[in-house]
């Protein structure tokens, strides 16, 4: 079980202010699916068999470098079970993107989705980018939920889809590159249609440009421009439990995507 002491959840980049933007997501889905085990695929290139339940939320950060900007990630790791919604809903609002996730050998997982969906559209940002995970694609033989039905609901969602296994990491960094990617994309569309009145700028900011200012809420940037809405990681190698209050922030326009990248 995660806890205040659990050495699995190391920050050692999270003090790290050396980027050009910050941006926070979130990973959800049913209990047992393999969102620690992604998380850990991605930040640390590890994998362990063993179901470590994640109490509450907790979170890894990773550096990137997408066109020349480097991105930190605040990834945050959510419980899935029913007795923590309160406290990781509470997350959903300043994070720029999600991961939700289902297991293809579980078919209560995927069933489930739909209902991820709806908290995601109730509790977040509105611009919010999302992909849908179905993870451990390296089960075939138990495989209960095909890659049609996977790419049909995602498709119905307005989600991108991919396929994965953390154990054999397969598209966990395909993954994690597609969300940023399109996080960027949107931000950027954003940023060039922002009312020159609440910019400041005669034209829209690019996504490239270092000294524009965001979009309240969209991307934090780095040294010189303190964080506006989302709420900074709670301290190293915690984990968030029921009694510690939960961040806030609020939320700009509408988005939407599509695609698809099976095992
Ligand atoms: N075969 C296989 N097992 C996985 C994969 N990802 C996670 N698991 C296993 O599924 C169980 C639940 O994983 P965990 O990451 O704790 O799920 P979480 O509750 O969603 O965080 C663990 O026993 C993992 O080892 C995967 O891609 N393939
Ligand atoms: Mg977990």
């Amino acid at each position: 079980m995660a806890s205040a002491t659990d050495s699995r959840y190391g920050q050692k980049e999270s003090s790290d202010q050396n980027f050009d933007y910050m941006f926070k997501i979130l990973i959800i889905g049913n209990s047992s699916v393999g969102k620690t085990s992604f998380l850990f695929r991605y930040a640390d290139d590890s994998f362990t068999p063993a179901f470590v339940s994640t109490v509450g939320i907790d979170f890894k950060v990773k550096t990137i470098y997408r066109n020349d900007k480097r991105i930190k990630l605040q990834i945050w790791d959510t419980a899935g079970q029913e007795r923590y919604r309160t406290i990781t809903t509470a997350y959903y609002r300043g994070a720029m993107g999600f991961i939700l996730m289902y297991d293809i050998t579980n078919e209560e997982s995927f069933n489930a989705v739909q209902d991820w969906s709806t908290q995601i559209k109730t509790y977040s940002w509105d611009n919010a980018q999302v992909l849908l995970v179905g993870n451990k694609c390296d089960m075939e033989d138990e495989r209960v939920v095909s890659s049609e039905k996977g790419r049909q609901l995602a498709e119905h969602l307005g989600f991108e889809f991919f396929e994965a296994s953390a154990k054999d990491n397969i598209n966990v960094k395909q993954t994690f590159e597609r969300l940023v990617d399109i996080i960027c994309e949107k931000m950027s569309e954003s940023l060039d249609t922002a009312d020159p009145a609440v910019t400041g700028a005669k034209q829209g900011p690019q996504l490239t440009d270092q000294q524009a200012p965001p979009a309240p809420g969209l991307c934090l940037l780095g040294p010189a421009s303190p964080p506006p809405t989302p709420p900074l990681p709670p301290p190293k190698n915690r984990s968030v439990h029921p009694s510690l209050p939960p961040p806030p922030a609020p939320s700009p326009s509408s988005w939407g995507s599509r695609g698809g990248f099976c095992c």
